[in-house]
């Protein structure tokens, strides 16, 4: 049986079970118990603070997690790092009061940084030359300067709201962080093989997002050019149509270069594209 550590409740909860269930794992967690037992798959899900992840996967008492590299990083467990899943993506940003000027972190030296990220700061600080020194609090980081409790704070930043209500500016990104999966390097030979196979769900998740299918017809005389903008998976699927001389043609196509393709389809005289979203992909 596998054991992995997810949020118990706040940012990364819904999209760790989200994840879960796109990979086909049915749990039955409707009132929150602290863990729970996969119906469909060996596995057993532990519902925790994030900052007691990366620690409960180091002992093994959960032989993986999901977990943001922001926490990862910080608390410095000797895991691996085995996936990126692209969600809770976020910034860990120096920030300072809206009227100070700053150029670089040698503008704060001397002075006091509020954080909760005291090792990754300290990390950063450091390969700096910065004499910036670190005053650590456990929450409210936002409030430190208005307080007068420091001159600059370290903290996550998404969207900069908070920030800015605060009267602050991010001034210098330290960290892009999203959510890790994460796994203790002692796995038992069955543990590994039940990660295999969870990886291999989750990259077809993952993949299927990144990618659309996408049907359309076309010219034959336009055949090669077509091919030649859509790779797929392998090569293009084309079947003729009922009219002389026109074929329909199915394949993949990457989210990243989505509109450049059909840009290159329609000069291609391509006709009545459709696309359609990808459940799962296996390469
Ligand atoms: O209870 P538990 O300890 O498990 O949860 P928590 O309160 O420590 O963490 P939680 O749920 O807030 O965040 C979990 C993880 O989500 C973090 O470790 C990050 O990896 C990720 N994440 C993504 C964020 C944010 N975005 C985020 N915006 N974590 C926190 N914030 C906070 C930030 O600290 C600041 O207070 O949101 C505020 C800023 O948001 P904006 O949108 O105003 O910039
Ligand atoms: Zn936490």
């Amino acid at each position: 049986m596998l054991k992995i550590a997810i949020q118990k409740s706040g940012r990364l909860y819904e999209d760790s079970m989200k994840l879960l269930k796109e990979c086909g794992i049915q749990l039955n967690n409707g009132n929150k118990q602290l863990k729970t037992v996969a119906e469909n798959f060996p596995l057993e899900v532990y519902f925790l603070r994030d900052d007691d992840i990366p620690q409960y996967v180091y002992d093994g008492v959960a032989d993986i997690g999901i977990v943001g590299e922001n926490v990862l990083l910080e608390k410095n467990k000797d895991i691996a790092h085995v996936f990126r899943l692209g969600f809770g993506k976020c910034r860990l940003s120096i920030a300072v009061p809206k009227g100070v000027s700053y150029n670089s972190i040698k503008d704060l030296d001397g002075l006091k940084i509020a954080t909760t990220y005291a090792n990754i700061l300290q990390q950063y600080l450091t390969t700096n030359n910065s004499t910036a020194e670190i005053h650590e609090i456990s929450g409210a980081v936002e409030i430190a300067p208005g307080i007068g409790l420091a001159d600059a704070i370290c903290d996550l930043v998404s969207s900069g709201s908070t920030l800015f209500t605060n009267g602050l500016k991010e001034v210098d990104v330290i960290l892009k962080s999203e959510a890790i999966l994460a796994a203790n390097k002692n796995l038992t030979p069955e543990n590994k093989a039940l990660l295999d196979k969870l990886l291999l769900r989750i990259n077809a998740v993952k993949t299927a997002k990144n990618n659309k299918y996408i049907i359309l017809n076309a010219p034959n005389r336009q055949l090669k050019n077509i091919a030649s903008v859509l790779p797929g998976m392998k090569s293009p699927t084309v079947t003729p149509l009922a009219e002389e001389g026109w074929s329909s043609v199915q394949s993949v196509v990457n989210e990243n270069d989505f509109w450049e393709v059909i840009e290159k389809l329609k000069q291609f005289e391509a006709e009545g594209i459709l696309v359609v979203p990808i459940e799962k992909m296996i390469a």
